[in-house]
């Protein structure tokens, strides 16, 4: 053990700066926090997320076996709330572990997906409103080890996450129409409810959320749901949180367990204004379907994802998009499909979106905008077109900034477009055909904000 004296100094020339580096890259490689017991602010764990703007949501768990129809029929709805919508009681439900093992599940191949998406977080429901535990729960045995699969999803996926600098979120029910303390029991659910406790159920939402906070490496976002059948202060609220964040320490939690805490979660829309003064995050299907459902072939088409992509980025907030995957692990073709369509695009167009902010204009008849600060005072406007003028002449209504320069941002050849100024507005001149058909995109630096 080298002296005290060598110690102090080793410590002198080692720049105290380099030394939080150092930490901080450790963080990032082993996906371990360095910092517990550190509590960040709010802007400093926000920062990432602001700038990453999409991310990709995954409903998976034994919902994907029945996959929307029960005893030979069709289920209406939504295909994780199977359990309710054929109102199926718990020892029918149940059953379905010993059947579930996707074999086909691949984390690095998700991962990779993702990436190739353009996606630059992943939230999963580690436990949906079934009460089915993806991961490895010492608090019950309806979980994933139970199953003939007996691997653990959770630590797969976040290890492969890690690997490839992806962000790792938890998606966690409160509602659990499975273990007999939650209450209120549906009306479908048979069981006694006289010895339920809540407060028992709280105690083993807390234990389970600490396996899941300790025991996968740096986890970056916690995601309720299903708080909605009690107050914030029955939930115990503000201790699950403190406990969340005692464990993870720059964590981002979401405003579903009744508290608004890091971002509002509006979901299958997208607020006209987006939320002005908040974080926010709209979470929608690519169907009509959180979890997997064979029925369901309502898809989205590719440009219309990538236009909600940036209607949303527009307002200021952040796309989670939604894949249910199969029972056997394997991500439905149409996802995949549409997945490398918008990761296509946001590899020509992927800075008119991430670290951008809401666009400075009300209202644009034929698109959107986004905005970056740049440099000595400059700022790059992002014009999104949705609708490409016949005429070759794109008029921005209310532009009253010094134009400095004009580009398609998908042009190689970097060719200067030629700008008019009328009264308040400037008129770009732009070629006949738009460059992407889905939406092309004209970067306009100007002088000021
Ligand atoms: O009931 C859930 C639903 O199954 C799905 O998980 C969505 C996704 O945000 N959240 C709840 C409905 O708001």
């Amino acid at each position: 053990m080298p002296s005290l004296k060598i110690m102090a100094s080793v410590l002198m020339v080692v720049d105290m700066r380099k030394l939080f580096i150092i930490i901080l890259m450790i963080s990032q490689l082993t996906g371990l926090s360095a910092y517990s017991g550190i509590h960040t602010t709010h802007d400093a764990r926000m920062a990432w997320w602001r700038k990453a703007r999409f991310g990709m949501f995954i409903h998976w768990g034994l919902y994907a076996i029945p996959a929307g129809e029960w005893r030979g029929k069709i289920i209406p709805g939504v295909g994780e709330w199977i359990m309710a919508h054929a109102q199926i009681p718990v020892d029918q439900y149940e059953p379905l572990k010993k059947k579930f093992n996707p074999v086909n599940f691949n984390a690095e191949r998700w991962v990779k997906l993702a990436k190739q998406a353009g996606v630059k977080y992943i939230v999963i429901t580690t436990k949906h409103h079934d009460g089915f535990c993806l991961f490895d729960s010492k608090y019950t045995d309806y979980d994933i080890m139970s199953t003939p699969f007996k691997r653990d999803i959770m630590k797969e996926l976040s290890d492969a996450c890690h690997r490839n600098g992806i962000k790792i979120g938890w998606y966690y029910s409160i509602m659990d129409w499975h273990h007999p303390d939650y209450l209120p029991r549906h009306k479908w659910d048979k069981r006694p409810a006289d010895n339920a406790s809540y407060d028992r159920y709280i105690k083993y939402v807390k234990n389970q959320l600490t396996g899941l906070l300790t025991n996968y490496g740096k986890i970056s976002i916690l995601w309720f749901d299903g708080g909605w059948e009690h107050k914030a202060s029955e939930h115990h609220a503000a201790e699950i949180i403190a406990l969340a964040r005692k464990l993870q320490s720059d964590i981002i939690i979401n405003d579903r367990l009744g508290i608004p805490e890091d971002f509002g979660t509006p979901e299958q829309e997208i607020p006209a204004t987006g939320i002005p003064g908040r974080d926010w995050e709209t979470c929608m299907t690519m169907n009509d379907t959180w979890g997997y459902k064979k029925s369901d072939n309502n898809w989205k088409s590719s440009q219309d994802l990538i236009r909600k992509l940036i209607e949303i980025a527009s307002k200021g907030g952040n796309y989670l998009l939604n894949v249910g995957p199969t029972a056997l692990g394997e991500i439905p073709e149409p996802s995949v499909e549409r997945l490398k369509a918008i990761g296509h695009w946001l590899k020509i167009n992927g800075e008119s979106i991430y670290g951008t902010k809401a666009s400075p204009f009300p209202k644009l008849p034929w698109g959107r905008c986004t905005q970056k600060e740049l440099y000595s005072g400059k700022t790059r406007l992002y014009f999104h077109v949705f609708r490409w003028p016949e005429d070759g002449k794109l008029v921005v209504p209310g532009l009253k900034n010094r134009v400095k320069s004009t580009y398609l941002l998908g042009d190689p050849k970097r060719k200067k477009l030629r700008i008019t100024r009328k009264k308040e507005s400037i008129v770009i001149n732009v070629p006949p055909q738009p460059l992407d058909k889905a939406v092309t995109v004209v970067e306009v630096d100007i002088v000021g904000g």
